[in-house]
């Protein structure tokens, strides 16, 4: 196999952990000798060990048989080795200190405590670095995570249910607007997200648990309530899982917080003025939005009043789909 086909295989197999490794990227690697494949390892758990260690720790287990030192080898990974000691080790120090002469490496880590240091320490040391082979595959395949250390934020996106005449609900009245299996690929999309925002009315009148009830294994995502009367913290929402509360008004400043943390996306589920209030202030770049066809009439509360539909918020179609009798539509800001 080559370089690109390597590089491939490790993308693809990355792929398997995104729920496990989150809100970690997923990463892969791979250790050939002359084009035979030694070992691979992959990041498959968050806060554990990382996708070179484990291709390392597997290498070990063949040398003196396929190979007698690292120095034959050349290591094919999808970013850059991370130059710090975070959880676990520095990839790039322990694949120094193994001897490795060569390393092809898919694409830089934007995180700014590596951004090209992982590099760096491989090159100082001599060894032979290539970088950027399908770096916009890596990059796609990590959107969120390469998204918040470009642009100091998370990724928000606001996921509505809406009737067939674009209601969100009858007050006092809790009603099942979109059909099971779109609420089931509801619960696939929080599993993708790292942090699931709701505001206190939502909470109040739904009593939502919000995590991601599916049939695979997920890290749950952090929960953010938005809030400034009393709440009751016995509800379902706080069952097992951690939650930041905030009081204040300010969404620019609650997601900014969220700036040093590892916290990447952030799904909104909330009712018609929190999910404006998100638009409004112009920080949304997804929205997800599932209709039935479902008819509230009158007694109906608008998702969104004439002057600011959705494309008046600067949105725009990227994708649509049916989902049972439901349609499924994603508008991604009109940049
Ligand atoms: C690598 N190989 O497999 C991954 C990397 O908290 P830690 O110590 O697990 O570090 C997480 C950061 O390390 C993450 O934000 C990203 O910059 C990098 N991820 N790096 O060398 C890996 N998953
Ligand atoms: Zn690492």
């Amino acid at each position: 196999m080559n370089y690109e086909e390597l590089m491939l295989r490790a993308i693809t197999r990355a792929e398997k952990f995104k729920y496990t490794a989150k809100p970690n990227p997923v990463v892969g690697a791979i250790i050939i000798k002359n084009n035979e494949i030694i070992s691979e390892g992959y990041h498959q758990i968050y806060g554990e060990n990382h996708a070179e260690i484990n291709a390392i720790q597997e290498a070990q287990k063949h040398q003196g048989k396929k190979f007698e030192k690292f120095s034959e080898l050349t290591l094919i990974c999808t970013l850059e080795p991370c130059s710090h000691i975070g959880k676990t080790g520095s990839c790039a120090d322990f694949i120094v200190k193994k001897g490795f002469k060569k390393v092809i490496i898919g694409s830089i880590d934007p995180n700014p405590r590596v951004a090209g240091r992982g590099i760096e320490i491989l090159e100082n040391n001599n060894i032979e670095v290539e970088y950027g082979l399908f770096k916009d595959l890596v990059e796609k395949q990590n959107k969120f995570f390469f998204y918040k250390h470009k642009t100091g934020k998370p990724h928000i996106t606001v996921k509505i249910a809406s009737s067939f005449d674009g209601m969100s609900h009858i007050n006092d009245e809790r009603v099942f607007i979109t059909s099971e299996s779109s609420r089931n690929d509801v619960q696939k999309i929080r599993a993708n997200h790292d942090a699931i925002l709701t505001g206190g009315n939502t909470l109040r009148n739904d009593n939502p648990k919000m995590d991601a009830r599916v049939d695979f294994a997920v890290n749950q995502a952090k929960k953010i309530l938005l809030t400034s009367k009393p709440y009751n913290n016995k509800l379902d929402f706080f069952n097992n899982a951690s939650v930041d509360v905030f009081g204040i008004n300010d969404l620019n400043e609650i997601i900014n917080s969220y700036q040093d943390s590892e916290i990447c996306s952030i799904l909104v589920e909330a009712g018609p003025s929190l999910v404006n209030a998100f638009l409004k202030e112009g920080i949304v770049d997804e929205l997800i939005v599932y209709t039935s066809k479902k008819i509230l009439g009158e007694k109906g509360v608008n998702w969104f009043d004439k002057d600011n539909a959705i494309e008046n918020y600067g949105f725009k179609l990227e994708s649509s789909y049916k989902i049972d009798t439901d349609l499924k539509e994603i508008f991604i800001k009109d940049e």
